[in-house]
């Protein structure tokens, strides 16, 4: 090694030393300033999402005090703007150094506790939200009803009916569904990529249907005009909304929270659950703070305990405090576990010569293709934005087919991670359908299969909707009280078998309607 070499190298290991033993003496630090915290609940929910929503509101209704454990942070409390597509900036991403949308992260970041994550797996990455609302921050809003006949292939005891009559009809109130007015869907250029899909599908020999949303169509309708903040209009949905979107923190969670019952904690990241001797829970959380660092140590002790954490987030807790301290398991947890046959797919030099798929786009989905009914093909596809600030003449799409190929979640205990068993073959007939999908769409229109946005024109591996592994009457009673033991609950996207055949959050969140009701009915939370 040559003299100036050798000086650049010493000099390099020295700050890397120094800056390892700032590190490791801020950690060290931060470790014994850790407060500690005990405290009792007599209900404790984990997890803001649909499922914690409901259960916290109707608690909160019969009168219940319920303390929320929620990782994420509580934005509005905070008062931090969302961040757009167009410029990702603190919400964009779970403590990461880089953006983490399902393509073109060419953005770096300052970690911190944002709203969007995404848990990788060896075949499929699966994007969750984070924050008081849980998805309800980072979705899309699409708020689809399943279709009566698979709703009672997927759930055979549930009085489908009731469903229909009463619950359905019940959550769309709560979270304020509406639809967009057909005549300003025809005129706003926000939505060319929806008449263009649309127009293309029906060329195509395709059936379309609209979709209804909880985005306030009359408030993106005032955007338009100008006279109000613009949210979805000015490429704002993965990382949160400022405006517009009814999300949790304005429906459900507003109204539990004005009966003076509900308390939540955020960034409060539940670790483990131990179950006591007297059947009450011990539960183990971190609180941090917006770049991750642990300020205490909290533990509480709860006579009730309901997981709503989301699909991963409940498989993780319960999977993890069984490899760490036994925590009581049923087999079939872990078990029926599916995407909701998420396949992502696009279509480039969509009408290339006359404008594509709109340099303006929406952020709100107000349309879908319904193929549901074809025996060899059923799948149904969003008809989704993709708001660049440009014309990319590509249109995007979201599949949700059948789910033939059931997944399974399990721990490993070594490398204290979740694991799937998720491949390929589970995803053959998904991209079949994709395929078909799009060789037909070209056909009639012209375009190519998308390569620009994924590897060989297909998205196996994107997932929005993770659900089952603690599915309804499996792993759980028929009102999602957990096999095996006498104070456990669980209520989230978790029940689901891993297929609804539609976006899943109406069914979430009718599902969880219905259990919390018959569970406070039953008298399990007379404490
Ligand atoms: P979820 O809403 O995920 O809430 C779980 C909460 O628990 C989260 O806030 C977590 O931070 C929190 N949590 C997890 N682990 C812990 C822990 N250890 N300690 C404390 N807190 C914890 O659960 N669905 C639709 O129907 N329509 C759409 O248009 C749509 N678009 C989507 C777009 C994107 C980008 C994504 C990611 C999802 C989309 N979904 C959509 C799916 C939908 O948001 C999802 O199915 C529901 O949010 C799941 O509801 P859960 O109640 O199961």
């Amino acid at each position: 090694m040559d003299r100036k070499k050798f000086i650049k190298t010493g000099a390099l290991a020295i700050s890397g030393f120094y800056f390892l033993q700032s590190d490791v003496l801020r950690a060290a630090a931060l470790k014994a300033n850790r407060q500690t915290e005990k405290r009792e609940a007599p209900v404790l929910i984990i997890g803001s999402g649909y499922g914690g929503a409901v259960s916290a509101l109707r608690l909160c209704e019969a009168g219940k005090k319920v303390i929320m454990l929620e990782m994420g942070l509580n934005w509005e409390k905070a008062g931090i703007p969302f961040s757009n597509l167009l410029k990702p900036g603190k919400s964009a991403a779970w403590l990461k150094k880089k953006s983490i949308a399902p393509f073109m992260n060419i953005f770096s970041l300052t970690p911190f506790t944002g709203t969007l994550d995404r848990l990788d797996f060896d075949h499929i990455n699966i994007w969750v939200g984070r924050g008081v609302g849980g998805g309800s921050l980072v979705n899309g809003g699409m708020a689809v009803t399943p279709k009566e006949s698979y709703f009672r292939e997927v759930f055979p005891d549930l009085d489908a009916e009731q469903f229909y009559s009463f619950y359905f009809p019940l959550v769309q109130k709560e979270l304020k569904v509406n639809v967009i007015d057909e005549q300003f869907l025809q005129e706003c250029p926000y939505y060319k990529f929806t008449r263009v899909g649309e127009e293309e599908a029906h060329k195509a020999g395709f059936k379309t249907i609209r979709v209804p949303n909880v985005y306030d169509f009359k408030y993106m309708e005032k955007e338009f005009r100008n006279e109000v903040p613009r949210s979805a209009l000015n490429t704002e949905v993965i990382y949160g909304n400022n405006h517009g979107k009814n999300s949790l923190d304005k429906t459900y969670l507003r109204k539990a929270l004005e009966t003076g019952n509900l308390e939540i904690l955020d960034l409060h990241h539940v670790q483990n659950m131990k179950l006591n001797d007297d059947k009450t829970y011990t539960v183990s959380a971190h609180h941090i703070d917006t770049s991750g660092n642990i300020i205490a140590d909290k533990t509480f002790t709860c006579k009730k305990l309901i997981l709503a954490a989301g699909t991963m987030g409940t498989l993780q807790l319960l999977l993890r405090s069984n490899a760490v301290n036994g925590f009581p398991l049923h087999e079939k947890v872990g078990k029926n576990w599916g995407n909701n046959g998420n396949f992502m797919t696009g279509r480039n030099w969509v009408k290339p010569l006359s404008g594509g798929t709109g340099s303006k786009q929406s952020t709100i989905p107000v349309g879908g293709v319904d193929n549901w009914e074809d025996k060899e093909h059923p799948f149904f596809t969003e008809i989704a934005p993709l708001p660049m600030g440009m014309d990319v003449a590509t249109a995007l799409y979201l599949l949700i087919n059948r789910v033939e190929k059931k997944g399974e979640v399990a721990f490993d205990k070594t490398r204290d991670i979740l694991t799937l068993k998720w491949d390929e073959s589970n995803t053959v007939k998904m991209r079949e359908n994709a395929k078909y999908f799009v060789r037909k769409m070209n056909t009639a229109n012209g375009g190519t299969r998308s390569h620009f946005l994924f590897n060989n024109g297909f998205g196996a591996d994107i997932c929005y909707h993770p659900l089952g592994g603690c599915v309804l009457g499996e792993a759980t009673d028929r009102y999602g009280k957990v096999k095996n033991h006498d104070n456990l609950y669980v209520l989230d996207g978790s029940l689901i078998p891993g297929t609804i055949g539609v976006n899943p959050f109406v069914t979430i969140t009718a599902i969880a309607e219905y259990c919390i009701e018959n569970l406070i009915r039953q008298n399990e939370f007379a404490l």
